[in-house]
């Protein structure tokens, strides 16, 4: 089915442009006429360099620190951590835009039949309309074999392209926020941007300049950040590539004349090798780039582009009913589907996701970060980096079940750097083995806690990228992968070994210093010993490396250290409103702020499968009764992880209702974007997701049985619909279809032999399929049968 966003008029903002990434490189276009730019970045342009912030007076502070969480005095300990704990510098390095390629396009009058366009099927972003009677067809696409962005500009009349091409750097800065708080809309949205704004001065060492050979080519180095030098240097090259028409440098220009097409095909580098080296040379990588993408055809470089992106994205197809609604512009579906009947645009929200994450998030390049791979400033809100206590998580929910397994190799990457850095941290901070990782980390991989102790002071970022580490092995179950990342885990649990302290009661151990994310339990405090969610990821990370040693055959020792502490880590408590307790203590009724975005001690729920209505009914209760005090409205995430845990409560009318504010116009951007606001893409990635959990589960049984549940929250607004493609934990191919409100057909198609109980409704069904063995279940009065 196609799935397209489509407009009737030229981008006003930029989350009006429309993307395309490649994983390395993005690029935001606005479909303008006779001006038009393209907003370009490169994965790796960051500001700063090499650093290791680690504060060593943190070990010494640390012990008093403990103390006095463990005595009450919560102000004092937050004010010491502030003091003597943060790293220094207290905040991390910003991912930048590389700048723009403005066109202009002198022939061009009023414009008429205007469309604009992305096809996210064929990755490729188009904007047609007709001027002077000649029609304008301009293409673009960012192809990951030929590692290139690529641009045709034709017309249906031969000699009609006249355009003039130049690099732009980024247009604007923001002023620095205060961290971690929730930023005003207005202060981060471009004016007018299609109409080009030069109102910024071109940073030092910049150059941009056309050389006599055609190619157009932006060189300059990255910024200084908070003391750190910028040790970066970038280019970003041109080559046009003109049919018909003449082509001539002009100052910092390009300048083409008469020309039956353009293709343009542009390069970008920084001299990023890995955290540590900075010696690459973007100038000889562009070259080589683009030597390679101008030996081949426009036609060819498409094909080649659109092979290698439908190989994953058609991989997952899903309906879920059509109404008159899809049949209007995309923005205008957003404006009004908060009271429209439009289950397409969530089908349409789904494939987006899925379509954003290919394109930001591939092998080798960056993991997609706070905007995947897309910033038009250089200096974005919270730097655009990886805030590893829900964002960064978040952005790879939907990777294993949308089977885009691919795309979590560079967040694997990222964690094997961690456990390199955060060992740093973990010796120099607390004298622990192991590695640790804070709230957040940035492309030099840094790891000591930044922004203030109410944000910061949190050791459990390493441990929940943990889990997605096993849920890679999980989803595919192959021990030579969990090899690779089995010391990953390893660390990351020694590292807790050392640190856990014995709470004051004598039985548990727990976290001291921790804070459960970013919510405070009085004004102005988040520190507390041993939250909810600590508990929760540490059961999940010791459980998980237990098995993988299991599964490896290591480390006996080791295995039954983890099962012992793990049998001291405080469960999970009810409070005196029946809700989940999110600290130790029952202090939920009396915080800040009880509608809070972050729901952090609902981990144990969804991401995780600690807490279910099956296998823990009270707890999941007390979660409910959680979720219905902090309230369904929150930030585009707070919104996207609230979906996910009505779904897991096999609530569908919840999530559904849910979704829709997800979907509505506060929340979503005309280019569907999703809006914290201002922009963040984890809301995309948690969307994804949600509407995957409200139509497959796969979770574990106590007992550690793959257990698979079918539409499990499937709400009465998408009666009749498919989705296929999905898998499941172990291997496992799901294809649904259902009508009237009930499953009709599934197919499972095992890539391993493997047992799987499938669950629906009250009905469940133990089956076992070999490898490449396919089996097809239906409901028949309310009960699973193998046909
Ligand atoms: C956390 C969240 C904020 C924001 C930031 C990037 O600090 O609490 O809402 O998403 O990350």
């Amino acid at each position: 089915m196609a799935h397209r966003l489509w407009y009737t008029s030229t981008a006003k903002e930029w989350v009006e442009a429309l993307p395309v990434g490649n994983g390395r490189l993005g690029a935001m276009v606005f479909g303008g006429t006779a001006q038009e730019r393209l907003q370009l970045n490169e994965n790796t342009l960051w500001s700063g360099g090499p650093y290791d912030p680690v504060n060593p007076e943190a070990r010494e502070a640390l012990p008093e620190v403990r103390k006095l969480i463990f005595a009450g005095e919560f102000e004092k300990a937050s004010q010491l951590v502030d003091a003597k704990v943060l790293a220094k510098p207290s905040g991390q390095m910003a991912y930048q835009s590389i700048g723009e390629l403005r066109l202009v396009f002198p022939g061009i009058g009023a414009a008429n039949d205007y469309r604009r366009d992305l096809d996210l099927d064929g990755a490729i972003a188009t904007t047609r309309f007709s001027s002077k009677g000649v029609t304008h067809l301009r293409e673009l696409f960012a192809s990951a074999p030929d590692n290139v962005l690529v641009l045709r500009l034709s017309a249906d009349k031969s000699r009609s392209v006249d355009v003039d091409l130049t690099f732009r750097w980024p247009p604007r800065s923001r002023p620095a926020d205060p961290p971690g708080d929730e930023l005003k809309e207005a202060d981060t949205r471009s004016p007018s941007p299609v109409a080009f704004d030069d109102s910024t001065p071109a940073p030092a060492n910049l150059i941009v300049r056309a050389l006599p050979d055609g190619d157009l080519v932006m060189q300059g180095r990255n910024a200084t950040r908070l003391g750190v030098p910028g040790a970066l240097t970038y280019e970003a090259r041109a080559r046009v590539i003109v049919a018909g028409g003449t082509r001539q440098p002009s100052g910092s220009s390009i300048v083409v004349r008469g020309a039956d097409s353009v293709v343009v095909l542009i390069a970008m580098a920084t001299s990023y090798r890995d955290y540590q080296r900075v010696d690459a040379d973007p100038t000889a990588l562009n070259e080589a780039t683009l030597d390679r993408a101008a030996s081949r055809s426009f036609d060819e470089l498409l094909a080649r582009h659109q092979a290698d992106h439908r190989r994953l994205f058609r991989r997952v197809q899903i309906d879920l009913g059509r109404t008159p609604a899809a049949e209007r512009p995309t923005d205008e579906r957003v404006r009004t589907s908060l009271t429209s009947d439009d289950p397409a645009l969530a089908a349409l929200y789904f494939q987006y996701g899925r379509y954003l994450l290919i394109a930001s998030s591939r092998p080798g390049s960056q993991p997609a970060n706070l905007q995947g791979v897309w910033n038009d400033m250089l200096d974005p809100p919270w730097g655009s980096k990886y805030t590893i206590n829900i964002n960064t998580e978040m952005n790879y929910w939907p990777a294993e079940p949308t089977d885009l397994g691919e795309c979590v190799e560079p967040l694997i990457a990222m964690v094997r750097d961690l456990s390199i850095t955060g060992a740093k941290t973990a010796q120099a901070m607390y004298g622990a083995r192991g590695w640790v990782a804070h709230h957040n980390t940035d492309l030099w991989r840094a790891t000591a806690p930044i922004d203030g102790a109410r944000y910061g002071m949190w050791p459990m970022g390493g441990a929940w990228l943990c889990l997605h580490l096993w849920d890679h092995y999980d989803y595919n179950r192959d021990a030579r992968y969990l090899a690779t990342v089995y010391p990953l885990l390893k660390g990351a649990c020694e590292f807790f070994l050392d640190t856990l302290v014995e709470h004051p009661n004598g039985q548990w151990l727990v976290t001291n210093p921790s804070m459960s994310p970013e919510n405070e339990h009085r004004p102005g405090v988040a520190v507390a010993a041993g939250p909810a969610m600590d508990n929760q990821i540490l059961r999940d990370l010791f459980a998980n490396t237990a098995k993988a040693a299991r599964i490896l055959d290591r480390d006996a020792d080791f295995v039954a250290a983890l099962e012992a502490a793990r049998k001291r880590l405080p469960p999970d408590r009810i409070g005196s409103q029946g809700q989940l307790q999110e600290w130790l203590e029952d202090w939920d009724a009396n915080v800040p702020d009880i509608h809070h975005r972050h729901v952090s001690h609902l981990y144990g729920l969804y991401p995780s499968g600690q807490i279910s209505v099956d296998h823990t009914p009270e707890l999941a209760q007390a979660a409910r009764r959680t979720l219905e005090i902090r309230g369904d409205d929150a930030t585009g995430w707070g919104i996207g992880w609230r979906l996910n845990l009505w779904a897991r409560l096999r609530d569908g009318e919840h999530a559904h209702a849910v979704l829709k504010l997800l979907l509505g116009p506060q929340r979503t951007y005309p280019n569907l974007f999703d809006a914290h606001p201002p922009f963040q893409i984890d809301g995309n990635f948690g969307g994804v997701s949600g509407i995957t959990e409200m139509l497959l589960q796969s979770l574990k049984s106590p007992a550690g049985d793959d257990e698979v549940w079918l539409l499990p929250a499937l709400p009465k607004a998408w009666p009749d619909g498919s989705i296929t493609g999905l898998r499941a934990r172990g291997g496992l191919g799901v294809d649904l279809h259902w009508q009237a409100g009930a499953l009709r057909e599934c197919r499972l198609n095992a890539a391993r032999d493997g047992h799987w109980m499938l669950r629906s409704g009250r009905s469940s069904l133990p089956v076992s399929i070999k490898a490449g063995r396919s089996l097809t279940i239906r409901l028949r009065d309310g009960v699973l049968a193998a046909t």
